[in-house]
């Protein structure tokens, strides 16, 4: 299935069912900020998809590797009921994700608060923007290394393919993200994030782990313990404290160093 013809292979009841594709754009998040900004209010639900971004964006102004051909960039546009949204959104976002890579027979981990590992590789990361103009709004932008080898240019980077011996159909893997992603959204509305976190923590490589939490120019190390309903992880410092760190703020390293 080519990324072109995804609107007739999608079975979601309302997630992408307003899509866009473009061949090259800067950014899919920003084209959806770009919309919110516009006369026409966007749908709930909207997508964006792109076989190659030229702006494409990590957290904290970094960028996001995006070639042509080989990757899915794309994102979704939401207006969820509730606050404190983005934290959560990216914990479930990386769910979906977790759960559309098992279905290519890969065993993904999640690492908090946004990054999908395989191994101590990272295949997809997630970025969630949120706002309340012209009303509460998020944003989540998923990039997954689908096809092709990893870029030499990033050491903690692999693709799908690398991991799986074989290439993967992106426009298949993008709906069966898409019907994940519905279906931990529609779960959130209706019973709260629990089963979601429970999900999330099973797949965790970050819980029960030591880490060092890097905020700006500070860091301090400690053990992962949970995260709560708002998908904000719990950590005991050294000195038996006990913190709670929010995502946005912070990037956090494992105690081995190799990764952030
Ligand atoms: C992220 O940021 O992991 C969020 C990435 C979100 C990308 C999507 S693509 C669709 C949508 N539109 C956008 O413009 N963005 C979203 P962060 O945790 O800050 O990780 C960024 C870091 O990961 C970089 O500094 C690199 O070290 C590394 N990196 C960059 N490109 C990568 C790639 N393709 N695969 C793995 N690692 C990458």
């Amino acid at each position: 299935m080519e990324l072109v013809s995804l609107k007739q292979n999608l079975k979601t009841d309302w997630l992408g069912k307003t899509l866009e594709f473009w061949p090259v754009i800067d950014s899919t998040n920003q084209r959806l900020k770009d919309l919110l900004k516009g006369p026409l209010v966007p749908a709930h639900g909207m997508a964006v998809v792109a076989d190659q971004q030229s702006s494409g964006r990590g957290r904290l102004g970094r960028t996001w590797w995006s070639p042509p051909g080989q990757g899915l960039y794309t994102s979704f546009l939401l207006y969820p009921p509730k606050d404190k949204m983005a934290a959560v959104l990216s914990l479930l976002a990386g769910m979906a994700v977790a759960r559309a890579v098992e279905g290519c027979g890969l065993t993904p981990q999640l690492k908090w608060p946004n990054d999908v590992l395989l191994g101590d590789k990272k295949c997809a990361g997630i970025l969630v923007e949120a706002g309340f103009v012209p009303r509460p709004w998020a944003v989540v932008g998923i990039g997954l290394n689908v096809n092709g080898p990893p870029t030499s240019d990033l050491p903690q980077a692999t693709t799908l393919a690398y991991a799986a011996g074989q290439e993967i159909d992106r426009g298949a893997l993008w709906c069966s993200l898409a019907n994940w992603m519905e279906h931990y959204y529609e779960q959130w509305q209706d019973t709260g994030s629990g089963a979601m976190l429970q999900e999330w923590s099973s797949h965790s490589a970050t819980l029960g782990t030591w880490i060092t939490v890097l905020s700006g120019a500070t860091s301090w190390s400690g053990y992962a313990e949970s995260v709560d309903e708002d998908g904000a992880l719990w950590v005991r410092a050294q000195d038996g404290t006990r913190r709670r760190v929010l995502s946005g703020e912070v990037s956090i390293r494992t105690a081995q160093g190799r990764y952030i």
